[in-house]
C-alpha cells in the first residue's frame, strides 16, 4: 500500500524538475512513503524524524517551483567550481545558486558578456558580499535573450567562472 501511494507521489514530482533536483525527491518520496497527503506527512513526522521533515519541505518548495535550476557553489570533490558550469534556461527562469563546499563564494556577472542593455550590477553581488554559510543560496533571473558569463570573485582565478545562456 505504502509502495503504490509512494510512487504516486513522485511521478507528477519527477516529471516536473530538471536532473538537477530528481535525486532530491527521490529520496523525499522513500522517507514520507505515507498513505496520507504531503502536509499530513510533515506533521506526521515532524516529532519523530526531523531531518526527514527538512529535506520533505525542501522538495515540497522545489516541486512548486519547477520554473527553477539549482547550481551548486563549490563541487562534492572540493573543486572551486560552479557546478553546472554551462546551462540553459528559459527567460525569466530561476536560478538559484547554493553554497555546497569551499565557500565563500560569490556570484559576479561579466559586465563584457553579458547581452548589451543588461546591467551587471543589477544581476550580481557585490565583490565584497559573500556567501559564507553552507547552503546559503543567491536566486536570480534573466530575462533577456543571450550568453552571460559569471564568476566567483574569490575564485575567478583558480578557475571558479560559469556560463549560461537564456534561450
Ligand atoms: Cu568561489
Amino acid at each position: 500500500m505504502a509502495t503504490v501511494t509512494s510512487a504516486a507521489v513522485a511521478i507528477p514530482s519527477f516529471t516536473g524538475l530538471k536532473a538537477g533536483a530528481t535525486t532530491r525527491v527521490g529520496t523525499a518520496a522513500k522517507v514520507g512513503s505515507t498513505p496520507t497527503p504531503m502536509v499530513a506527512g510533515v506533521k506526521a513526522s515532524l516529532k519523530e524524524v526531523g531531518a526527514a521533515v527538512v529535506v520533505t519541505a525542501a522538495s515540497a518548495i522545489l516541486a512548486s517551483n519547477a520554473m527553477a535550476i539549482e547550481v551548486l557553489l563549490g563541487g562534492d570533490d572540493g573543486s572551486l567550481a560552479f557546478v553546472p558550469n554551462s546551462f540553459s534556461v528559459g527567460p525569466g527562469e530561476k536560478i538559484i545558486f547554493k553554497n555546497n563546499a569551499g565557500f565563500p563564494h560569490n556570484i559576479v556577472f561579466d559586465e563584457d558578456e553579458i547581452p548589451s542593455g543588461v546591467d551587471a550590477s543589477a544581476i550580481s553581488m557585490s565583490d565584497e558580499d559573500l556567501l559564507n554559510a553552507p547552503g546559503e543560496t543567491y536566486s536570480v533571473t534573466l530575462k533577456e535573450k543571450g550568453t552571460y558569463s559569471f564568476y566567483c570573485s574569490p575564485h575567478q582565478g583558480a578557475g571558479m567562472v560559469g556560463k549560461v545562456t537564456v534561450n
